[in-house]
Formats: C-alpha cells, structure tokens, sequence
C-alpha cells in the first residue's frame, strides 16, 4: 500500500478507501460450488442451484466405492419419476439381457431403439457431462455451464452384481433456475489436449496439491472430438493400463463395474463441449508422490494414456 500511495500520490487512508471500494463493488466474481457428498448408494446434494457456471465438488470420503456423476438435462414435459422409470429403466433391462448374455454388443443400439420410450425418440435425454471417476476417499470437482431446465445428477457405475449405482439410490432431480448464478468461466493455467494419438498437458508442473485442468479436444477429418474424456489415475507395480482402457468402457459387460482396476483422482467426460474450442474443466488434489497416468477411454485397440511422476 505503500508503494501505491508514493506512485499514484495519495494517501495510504485514501488507498484503502479504494481498495475497499473495489473489494464491495461486486467485480470479483466467485465459483458457484455445490458440494455433493456420495454414499454407497446415494448422493447428498441440493436439488436447485441458479444457472451458469457451477463447480460440482463430489466428496467421495464417505463411500467405499468409485463412484462419479452424471449430468444429464430432461427434455421438457417429461418428469424426473419418468426419466427414471422409462429412460433409466430401458438401460437398466438392456445392461442385464447384455450381461446374461442375450444380445450381442452389437445388437446393444438396434435394442435400445426398442426399449427406450417414445419420447426419447423425439425429443431425446441430453447429456452435459459424465464420469470425473473418483476412487473412495478422495475428491474432485468439474465445472460446468448449465442452462435452466430440468436435470438429473446420476451415478452410471456398476456394483459387482453389475447394477447400475442409479438403480440403488445414487440419482437426484436436479433444477436449474433462471436467477444467474453469476459466477466466471474458470481460468486455469494448466491446459491439457486430447488428439488421436498423444495427450498433451501444458503450463503444469506435477506436484502434490490441488489443480485445476481446462481439457481441449482435437478434431478428427469429420469435425467430431478425437476424445472426449480423461482422467488421472496412481500407476503402481500391479496396474495394467490396458485393462484400465477397457473397464472404462461402460458398454462392456465388466465396464464401470466394482471393484475398479486403478486409483482413480477424478477427470471429466464432456459431451456439450465444442470440439476444437470449447473447454472442459475440472480439478482434483494428488496426495502423494509416485507414478501417475492422464488415461482416455478409446477403443481396447487404440489405447491412449501419458504416464509421469510426481516427486517427493
Ligand atoms: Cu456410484
């Protein structure tokens, strides 16, 4: 203050006047962050926040699970008992014909066209964002622009039993109101991008702490994003990469499903993000030294993951 005073000639009561001034006026914006807590199986969270960017904190230190969350927007005249009953509920007789071995995981779309209520068909379940995997007793968080509507927050893994954590409890409306939540677009330094065949982290240094990831995806020939996901896991001796990629795969009869192959410290799977500009953001805390990998799920036979340390 000092400094200020003697550069801009005022006095030291006169430049605190302003600051003080500048601290009230309202131009620092806040996160809007809503602390969901998970449970096996449910979640505790509010079920009405304001529009714009909100920070879901998922608190996963009381469940001895993995679990995530799903955002997903209702279309309008549908009710969250329907989305439920109808739309969840197809899933859940698709997953359970695929796992006893019914259908093939090539006759899974042509299936879920017969099961899924007609609604879906016209005026369809949009998803905003998904997974952001966290292993039990850590958390993470994903920020993300949502509009008013109507919302369900989901859990989509699988117990060992494979039953969709939603089928147990781990599902809530979720109401988006007009008021502004008047919260900034994050600004994180760290930068991380997704393209066919490399995963490239920018202004990040690996340490232990808390950090906080805009996530780009890099277009293929069509337009459409290369990936649209990532997440961090701990990398130790009995880890295998590999199947890592697979279990991430939901549509496979082990995927998402308990236990999980690796720690997982979060990430995020975007599915409203424009590829090539948009970013998608999320943060979480390493706790410890040791090996690490940024993973994407892709197809078992192009697997993509950067492995780094992180030192004492
Ligand atoms: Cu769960």
């Amino acid at each position: 203050m000092t400094f200020l005073s003697h550069i801009i000639k005022l006095s030291p009561v006169t430049v605190f006047l302003i600051l003080l001034i500048s601290a009230c006026s309202g131009d620092h914006k806040e996160a809007y962050v809503v602390e969901v807590m998970a449970f096996d199986y449910a979640f505790n969270a509010p079920q009405e926040v304001p529009s714009g960017w909100i920070t879901f904190e998922l608190n996963n230190e009381m469940a001895h699970e993995i679990h995530e969350i799903s955002i997903a927007k209702i279309p309008e005249g549908i009710s969250y008992a329907q989305y439920l009953s109808e739309y969840v509920g197809a899933w859940e007789i698709l997953l359970q014909n695929f796992q006893d071995g019914e259908i093939e995981r090539s006759e899974l779309g042509e299936r879920a066209q017969e099961l899924l209520p007609e609604w879906e068909h016209e005026n369809s379940v949009e998803y905003i964002n998904a997974r952001g995997l966290l292993a039990a007793g850590r958390t993470a968080s994903k920020t993300i622009y949502l509009e008013p509507g109507n919302y369900a927050l989901d859990c989509w893994v699988k117990n060992e039993d494979g039953i969709i954590h939603i089928s147990a409890g781990m599902t809530r409306p979720l109401r988006v109101t007009e008021e502004p939540a008047n919260s900034p677009e994050p600004t994180p330094e760290a930068s991380i991008t997704l393209y066919e065949d490399d995963i490239t982290v920018e202004n990040w240094e690996p340490q232990t702490g808390h950090h906080q990831f805009a996530m780009f995806m890099d277009i293929d020939e069509e337009g459409n994003a290369v990936y649209n996901n990532v997440h961090l896991i701990r990398v130790e001796e009995e880890t295998d990469l590999h199947e890592v990629n697979n279990w991430m795969d939901w549509y496979s009869i082990g995927g998402l499903r308990a236990p999980a192959p690796a720690d997982f410290l979060g990430g995020t799977s975007t599915y409203d993000a424009e590829p090539g500009e948009d970013a998608t953001y999320f943060s979480l805390t390493i706790t410890e030294p040791g090996e690490y990998a940024w993973i994407v799920n892709t197809r078992p036979d192009n697997p993509l993951w950067k492995t780094f340390s992180v030192d004492e």
